[in-house]
């Protein structure tokens, strides 16, 4: 431990884990022992009560890792030397080369790239300083790799995206849940109880996963469905649905339209096809469909395995389908839900962090949105740029030298952005890159500046969990060394490009009540919240738009946020992978995640107890798939995609799809996946396709 960092903090204090989406309540302890702190399960927080996994139980030994990033650095060149300098030097000279650059090249040669996992005051503040203080259009983040799809989905279907449209607590009264590509038992495991409870109370448990998963365990049924095949699968539901008349006929007439474009689409979609094309039995096509229909309460839930494909938009549309035909929507017991990722997954994505939005879930390209922005803003509408591109499509703007410099807070995009080694190109190339971040990360050694930011420890703020429950998290630490809170680094560099007065706040309430305003009369309605509020009721459901408005844990009882209320089905025909195998890539290779591991790694990798668990990414193939390319015991394989070639370690298992070969992405450099997977987007979401890509294997001693 760096004698610099706190010595922990005197009294009890309390915190959320910052990983995953669940967002588990957790007390620090101070220890008997020396200056210990220990991290206790807190049973006041209503989501998980009294749990906490591995991840959330160790979570605070990168924040105190040696490691830590104390002070700012800055470098003349990539091959320079760090050296340590003090802020203002710093803050005052990176605005220098931001207006140089501006002057230059314009205002859009600037992007700003965020993250997910970041308060909605920070995420709020990064969406105004790139529009207000920078003016420019190029500000994405994180989460375009990881809701986007669905998002996308549920603003399409329902005219809202809110991840769940019901509370967890909906989960245990249900009869019947359909999992399609969410491994929950590894990504938001204090979520499993309320499954375990549906399931004890007699639920029947559908899970749909190319691989057998910690939480296909639970399942009564687990249908191993080669990547790609969602859509052919569910198509085959909704046909039976149809064709047997077992949808919700009144629901779908008064609720809904489109129901003719749905059954037209799924008229050819026999079980008997469904079977052909994905080996999913006849049978188990029509057991699912007559069970999820016929159940009186019904849940499905879908997250990253269907979504991140280049038809990730559809996929996700096919599962809303299937909800919506059985009535299956806003009432008890019932629901959609994509399941959120990140630790403020839902609300990093409403408060004009994305490339195309304003607060509250507004379009910047919605005159009135606007203008009622700009007059909270106190600026000119005419004055906030128009909508940007994607995160992956900045990197590549990067690339084409369009964009000269760039801002990363809260992102680690050379380990998580696909096709990585044309990522790793455009980062070399820019003339500026500032990394903000708690560690030299992958992506920070390719930078100019780096710069010491806050943890979830030391930084006050809200973050919207998978439910869309808003709620306070205190701080629990002081910041350690020179590490600044990120809001407040946001607003120095604002007050150096001559806009300090559009960020003049008295702490971070402030900056959580003025994007309340901002929200208000949007989608996800903020309006009637304040700090207070959050911590007596221990979070709010979205929206929320007046003090004294109860929140909205169940969405669309009623209607639809749709004009006519009314949600949408869509007939959708299965379409085919950016890159199907072929004879030269003849298996396919998905990515995902484990346990122990936290996306980019950064953090995980950097605590022992995790990363003593699992020190390497191991490659899960099929005994067929081990045979046909001679695998010896011992042996590692060489995967090779058109992109890229790495050699793993391997785990040969019954529980994978024969043709596909699966490997976590939590590593960077010679054990980073992503520098085989394709750069191909989702034409709607512009999410990438990291579930799907063609590549050879072999073995190698
Ligand atoms: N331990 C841990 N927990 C996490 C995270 C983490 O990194 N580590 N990350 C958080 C974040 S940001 C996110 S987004 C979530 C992600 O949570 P999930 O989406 O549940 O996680 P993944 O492992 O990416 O993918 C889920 C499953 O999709 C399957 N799959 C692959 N291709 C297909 C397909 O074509 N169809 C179907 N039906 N399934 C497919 C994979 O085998 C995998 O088991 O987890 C959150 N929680
Ligand atoms: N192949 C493949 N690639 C994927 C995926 C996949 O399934 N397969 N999943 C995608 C998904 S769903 C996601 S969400 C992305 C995520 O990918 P990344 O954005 O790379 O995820 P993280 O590792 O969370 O990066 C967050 C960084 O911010 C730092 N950090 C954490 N908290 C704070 C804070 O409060 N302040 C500051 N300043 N810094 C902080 C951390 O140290 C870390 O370096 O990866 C995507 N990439
Ligand atoms: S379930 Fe998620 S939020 Fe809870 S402790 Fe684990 S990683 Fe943290
Ligand atoms: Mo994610």
């Amino acid at each position: 431990m760096n004698d610099t960092m706190p010595q922990g903090a005197a009294a009890e204090t309390s915190s959320h884990c910052c990983f995953c989406s669940m967002q588990c309540a957790m007390k620090l302890i101070p220890g008997d022992k020396g200056p210990g702190l220990t991290i206790k399960p807190s049973p006041d927080f209503p989501v998980a009560t009294g749990r906490l996994c591995q991840k959330g139980l160790n979570a605070l030994e990168h924040v105190r890792h040696t490691d830590r990033l104390l002070y700012p650095q800055r470098r003349q060149s990539r091959e320079a030397p760090w050296n340590r300098v003090g802020w203002e030097e710093t803050t005052g000279a990176i605005a220098g080369q931001i207006r140089r650059i501006q002057e230059r090249y314009g205002n859009d040669a600037v992007a700003v790239y965020g993250g997910g996992s970041l308060t909605n005051e920070v995420c709020y503040l990064l969406g105004k300083f790139a529009r207000v203080a920078l003016r420019t259009k190029y500000i994405d983040y994180n989460g375009r790799y990881c809701m986007s799809s669905a998002a996308a989905a549920g603003n399409q279907a329902f005219g809202l995206d809110r991840g769940m449209t019901m509370p967890l607590s909906a989960i245990p009264e249900t009869d019947y849940l359909i999992l399609a590509g969410t491994n929950i038992a590894e990504c938001q495991p204090t979520m499993m109880p309320y499954i375990l409870e549906a399931k004890k109370k007699g639920a029947t448990i559908v899970t749909i996963d190319p691989r057998n998963t910690m939480t296909s365990k639970s399942a009564d049924i687990h249908i191993r469905l080669q990547p790609g095949f969602d859509s052919v699968f569910v198509s085959g539901l909704l046909h039976v649905i149809v064709n047997e008349k077992l949808y919700d006929e009144r629901f779908v007439f008064e609720r809904t339209s489109g129901f003719e474009q749905l059954a037209d689409a799924v008229r050819d979609f026999t079980p008997a096809r469904v079977e052909e094309l994905t080996g999913v039995l006849e049978s188990v096509v029509r057991t699912v469909a007559r069970g999820f229909a016929k159940a009186q309460r019904g849940i499905v839930l879908t997250a990253r395995g269907l979504e991140q494909q280049v038809n990730g938009v559809e996929n996700t549309l096919q599962y809303i389908n299937l909800a919506l035909l059985t009535g299956k929507v806003g009432k008890p017991g019932c629901g959609y839900g994509a399941v959120t990722g990140q630790a403020n997954g839902q609300g990093g994505r409403e408060h004009g962090q994305k490339a195309d939005q304003l607060p509250g879930y507004r379009s910047i390209e919605d005159p009135a949105a606007r203008a009622h922005v700009a007059t909270v803003w106190g600026i000119d509408p005419d004055e906030l740029p128009g909508k940007g591109v994607s995160a992956y499509e900045m990197l590549m703007k990067a690339d084409e030298g369009e964009i000269k410099a760039m801002i990363v807070l809260g992102s680690n995009p050379l380990v998580s952005s696909p096709n990585n080694s044309r990522v790793e190109r455009a980062l070399n190339k820019l003339e500026l890159l500032v990394v903000v971040d708690l560690f030299e990360t992958e992506t920070a050694r390719l930078a100019h500046w780096l710069l010491p930011g806050s943890s979830f420890l030391e930084g006050e703020g809200t973050l919207t969990n998978l439910e869309g429950r808003v709620f306070h998290r205190a701080q629990a630490l002081e910041l350690p060394g020179e590490c600044k809170l990120d809001y407040r680094l946001i607003c120095e560099w604002a007050a150096a490009l001559g806009k300090g007065d559009y960020f003049q706040y008295d702490g971070i309430e402030d900056v959580f009540l003025e994007m309340c305003r901002a929200s208000s009369g949007g989608k996800a309605d903020y309006g009637g919240l304040n700090y207070g509020r959050l911590k007596r009721e221990k979070g709010v459901f979205w929206p929320c738009p007046a003090p004294d408005h109860p929140g909205s844990p169940l969405l669309f009882q009623e209607r639809f946020a749709h004009p006519d209320g009314k949600a949408r089905l869509f007939g959708i025909l299965p379409k085919m992978p950016a890159e199907p195998i072929d004879e030269q890539y003849p298996y396919i290779l998905t990515t995902g995640r484990l346990s122990n591991h936290y996306l980019s790694g950064a953090q995980t990798r950097r605590t022992e107890a995790l990363a003593k668990k699992t020190p390497v990414p191991v490659a899960e193939i099929h005994p067929w798939l081990a045979g046909k390319i001679g695998l010896r015991v011992g042996e590692r394989i060489r995967i090779t995609s058109r992109r890229g070639s790495i050699v793993l370690q391997v785990k040969v298992t019954e529980g994978i799809q024969p043709r596909t070969v699966f490997v976590p992405f939590h590593w960077g450099e010679e054990l980073s996946i992503n520098r085989l997977t394709v750069d191909a987007l989702d034409p709607t979401s512009r999410m990438p396709e990291f579930k799907l890509c063609a590549v050879r294997i072999e073995a190698v001693m």
